[in-house]
């Protein structure tokens, strides 16, 4: 099980969404807008609510979870690492660590101590804007309410510092002993019905299916053998990078499959330079979406309904699809045309004759899953047979005979002990100024899914919302003199969109929303395209914007 440690960075949840509901005494809610964007998972964090767990909500927006929550504190968005070190200096202070667990499981506390001392409340309350009252509540009801679990989304993630952000609630877990046990835990929900099995799959620039890593020699004689691949060790660019490198000439053709950057990458209007540059795009969709409508090439997937396989849920949880009914038009499921692609490059390019008459002929989906589990230790003892006898798996499971694993470092860490990381916290790359006063965050609504593709298919979704807009504290709205106009103009250093202004006291003063559904009003004509160093994963959760009303 070499991958486990990875698997941990890669963002799988440690716990199970079932746990929630049965077992869980305390939520600590932060960047997760969880009813609107993981509804299913709210309904277990509202069960238990019923039989009397705590939940503390801390998001820069007022989101529905929030009002329904025990203790909801708003801050300064790009402040994360200054009041997750600040429960922990709370906790600290107040002697609510779980000494035990700290010294049995655990290494670097000491360094970790040092840092957070410098986090009290009041020093926080400076950085962050929340009251340090609020942070002193927040955490007794974190530590002393066991299992206490964290659950966390985009809010975390999006920023310069997400990873340090992530590390950061792994400290946090990790000092109140809450790592390792059914209903606690840190808990990222991922977004996409699959995202969790492309990860999984070896969908990163780094590894192989499984986390198994690209650089090991050993990894990759395995899959020499298996595959006859003649990959080299070296890690390769993330989605954020390729876009640069097609700008910059070093990367010459892109396939992009189930993606649509040009509504969803940052910086759209520089996204759109680069891909201009390409020599060779190829975009595989559902419909014809605006990066499509960029591409030379359109090969037409079917949609989940239209095939067979399995996803992946967010709690390493996998389970079946079945094709309900036959695909539209032309289109063919994506296994099918990338095993007919791949079929077509062998037979021309491949110097090892006997890969290219054994590879890429798989009758279906059943006998991919065979070849995963014999080369994916994490996904060792899963069979679309067993899928059928059992309803799903949870990863890791690697053998025919393992029953699966519903929450993550039972009794250990794969790594052995678990390491504290003792970070400081760091601006957001871009804050407002005179003249960018504002700070943007941008994120969901329930009624449509990212670029639209689909959802604005939809009649009654479309009637929901039908338009785009930006969320606007009312002292903010006197600010820029409003004026009972409906519209405004919203523009940062890369670009400008108009839009509705809906007026509201769920945000705090000095930060707007707008939702990046909308490709008329494109919030990523306006993100910032800076990057955290070691994720890749852009500052999607803050810039600096003005705002100024039109007609
Ligand atoms: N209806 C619907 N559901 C979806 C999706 C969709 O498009 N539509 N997309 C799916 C996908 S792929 C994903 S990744 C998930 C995303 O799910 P979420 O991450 O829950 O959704 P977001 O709207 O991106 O925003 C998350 C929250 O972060 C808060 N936030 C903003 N800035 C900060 C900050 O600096 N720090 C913290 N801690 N919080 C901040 C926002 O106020 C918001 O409540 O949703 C999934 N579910
Ligand atoms: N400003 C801002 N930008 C963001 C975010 C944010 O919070 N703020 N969130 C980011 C996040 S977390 C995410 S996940 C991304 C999402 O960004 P994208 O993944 O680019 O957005 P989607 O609209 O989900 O695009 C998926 C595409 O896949 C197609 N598709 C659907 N099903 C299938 C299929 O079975 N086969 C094929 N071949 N195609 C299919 C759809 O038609 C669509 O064109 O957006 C990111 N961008
Ligand atoms: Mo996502």
């Amino acid at each position: 099980m070499a991958g486990l440690a990875a698997a941990f960075g890669s963002g799988a949840m440690t716990n199970s969404i079932p746990e929630f509901s049965a077992e869980t005494q305390c939520f600590l809610i932060t960047g997760s807008n969880t009813s609107e964007a993981h509804p299913l998972v709210a309904t277990h964090v509202l069960e238990a609510k019923e039989r009397g767990a705590k939940i503390i909500v801390i998001d820069p927006r007022e989101v529905q979870i929030g009002r329904l929550a025990d203790l909801y504190l708003r801050f300064r968005p790009g402040t994360d690492v200054a009041w997750l070190n600040g429960l922990m200096n709370v906790i600290i202070s107040e002697g609510l660590e779980d000494r035990a667990f700290i010294e049995e499981r655990t290494e670097g506390y000491e360094e970790l101590r040092q840092v957070v001392m410098e986090y009290t409340p009041e020093r926080v309350e400076e950085i962050s804007g929340i009251p340090a009252d609020g942070l002193r509540e927040a955490a007794r009801l974190y530590a002393t309410n066991r299992p206490s679990a964290i659950i966390y989304a985009m809010g975390i993630t999006q920023h310069t510092t997400g990873t340090d952000n992530v590390k950061s609630c792994a400290n946090l877990a990790m000092l109140s002993g809450n790592m390792g046990i059914p209903g606690g835990g840190v808990n990222p929900l991922r977004g996409q019905n699959n995202v969790q099995g492309a990860c999984d799959m070896g969908g990163l620039a780094n590894v192989y299916p499984g986390y198994q890593s690209v650089t090991s020699p050993d990894i990759h004689e395995k899959f020499e053998k298996a595959w006859g691949s003649t990959s080299d060790l070296n890690v390769g660019l993330t989605v954020t990078e390729m876009i640069d490198a097609a700008g910059d000439g070093r990367l010459r053709a892109l396939y992009v499959m189930a993606e649509n950057p040009m509504l969803s990458d940052p910086d759209i209007n520089h996204a759109r330079h680069c891909l201009e540059q390409i020599e060779f795009l190829v975009v595989q969709d559902i419909f014809l979406s605006e990066t499509a409508e960029l591409a030379h090439v359109v090969l037409p997937g079917a949609s989940y309904a239209e095939k067979d396989g399995t996803f992946t849920a967010t709690d390493r949880r996998i389970q079946r699809v079945r094709k309900a009914i036959e695909p539209i038009g032309e289109s063919r499921p994506d296994w099918e045309i990338l095993c007919e692609l791949a079929q077509r490059f062998t037979f021309h390019v491949s110097r090892n004759t006997q890969h290219a008459s054994r590879g890429w002929d798989y009758p279906s989906p059943r006998e991919i899953m065979s070849e995963i589990a014999s080369l994916t230790p994490i996904y060792g003892g899963v069979s679309y047979e067993r899928l059928e006898r059992e309803g799903s798996l949870q990863w890791p499971v690697p053998a025919a005979d393992h029953p699966g694993t519903p929450y993550l470092h039972k009794g250990k860490f794969s790594r052995g002990l678990g390491h504290f990381h003792a970070i400081h916290f760091q601006e957001a790359a871009e804050l407002p100024d005179e003249e960018y006063p504002f700070i943007l965050t941008t994120g969901r609504l329930m009624f449509q899914f990212h670029t639209g593709t689909m959802t604005r298919r939809s009649e009654k979704l479309e009637q929901e919302v039908p338009q785009a807009y930006v969320e606007m504290h009312p002292q903010d709205t006197v600010r820029i003199g409003l004026d009972g106009a409906k519209r405004v103009r919203v523009a940062s250093r890369r670009g400008e969109i108009e839009l509705g202004v809906r007026v509201t006291t769920r945000i705090r003063p000095g930060v707007v929303f707008i939702p990046f559904h909308f490709a008329e009003a494109a919030a990523n004509a306006l993100t910032h395209a800076a990057l955290d160093p070691v994720a890749k994963i852009p500052e999607y959760k803050v810039c600096a914007v003005r705002v100024e009303p039109v007609g």
